[in-house]
């Protein structure tokens, strides 16, 4: 696979893309990525790349121009790699607040792309005539602010690179099914927790079934666990399996959990009724 970002901050990659798994990706050959700067589109020779937003308010919007340049010129290299004459192409991803939420089905359906640009916005955004010009996927990481789609590109680089046949990652995505492990019915659910040694640290022991060497039996542990720690912490993963959920679960009572599900337990003050279902303080309105 071949990524193209196109970007105003070149240098944020530097350090990402020689270490970590999409540095393994790249050098093992499975994936070559390649960072344009914006900048060195801009037609005007202030090399700039935003402007005042027409109607008036605060902060800058990305120009037209440099951003359509730099994506032409991008995908005008190395058109061999990218299987145009199979219908294959670019897969242009603005990253953006008002794209799609990422979740692992889209990270999958990318990962299977020849090639892919991602166009990382800044300021208050671009220029809505570029964006209905090139008609990129948007994609969003989540419902916050970010100051810009660089952390977006890096995520999805790092998604997509573990899915690269022979990258690390891949083999055990394919046996599990890549998020997480499934139940029959085909609900994700949540992973179980793990202990290395010692047996006993801080005065705590590692579960006795871990120990028994019964394979079966610690098969079963790690499936009420998943299964156990979903419904307690992501309910909504669970919510169209009927597999999962034999009887319907009573409502919700506030603030009190289920006990059977391993869980840190708090040494830092905070209230257990302020706790929401991970384990940390909920943020107010949560
Ligand atoms: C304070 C500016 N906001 C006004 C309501 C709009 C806004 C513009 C540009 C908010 C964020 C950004 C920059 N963010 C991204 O480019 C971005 C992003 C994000 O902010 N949240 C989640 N995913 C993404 S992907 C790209």
């Amino acid at each position: 696979m071949r990524i193209d970002v196109l970007t105003i901050f070149p240098d944020l990659f530097k350090g990402f893309l020689s270490t970590s798994i999409p540095a393994n990706a790249i050098e093992q050959g499975a994936l070559s990525c390649h960072v344009h700067d914006i900048r060195a589109y801009a037609a005007n020779k202030h090399r700039k790349v935003d402007d005042r937003p027409f109607g008036g308010g605060p902060g800058m919007v990305m120009m037209c121009q440099p951003i359509f340049d730099a994506v032409k010129a991008a995908e005008s290299q190395d058109v061999s790699s990218d299987d145009s004459a199979a219908g294959g192409g670019v897969v242009r991803v603005l990253l953006s607040p008002q794209g799609e939420r990422l979740a692992q089905p889209r990270v999958e359906w990318l990962a299977r792309q020849q090639r892919l640009l991602f166009l990382c916005g800044h300021y208050e955004g671009i220029d809505e005539r570029v964006i209905e010009e090139l008609k990129p996927l948007e994609i969003s990481l989540g419902d916050y602010v970010l100051s810009g789609g660089e952390l977006g590109a890096m995520v999805i680089i790092d998604a997509v690179a573990r899915l690269q046949p022979g990258v690390l990652g891949h083999e055990e995505s394919a046996a599990e099914d890549s998020f997480s492990v499934r139940t029959p019915d085909g609900a994700h659910l949540l992973d179980c927790p793990h202990y290395t040694r010692p047996r006993e640290w801080n005065g705590r022991e590692v579960p006795e079934v871990l120990l028994s060497g019964d394979h079966a039996e610690v098969a079963r542990w790690r499936d009420e666990q998943r299964l156990a720690r979903t419904r307690a912490r992501r309910p909504d993963l669970l919510a169209d399996s009927p597999l999962a959920n034999p009887q319907p679960l009573p409502a919700p009572k506030r603030n009190k959990r289920a006990e059977h599900v391993a869980r840190p337990t708090r040494s830092n003050g905070s209230p257990d009724g302020d706790a929401g279902p991970h384990g940390q303080t909920a943020p107010e309105g949560a």
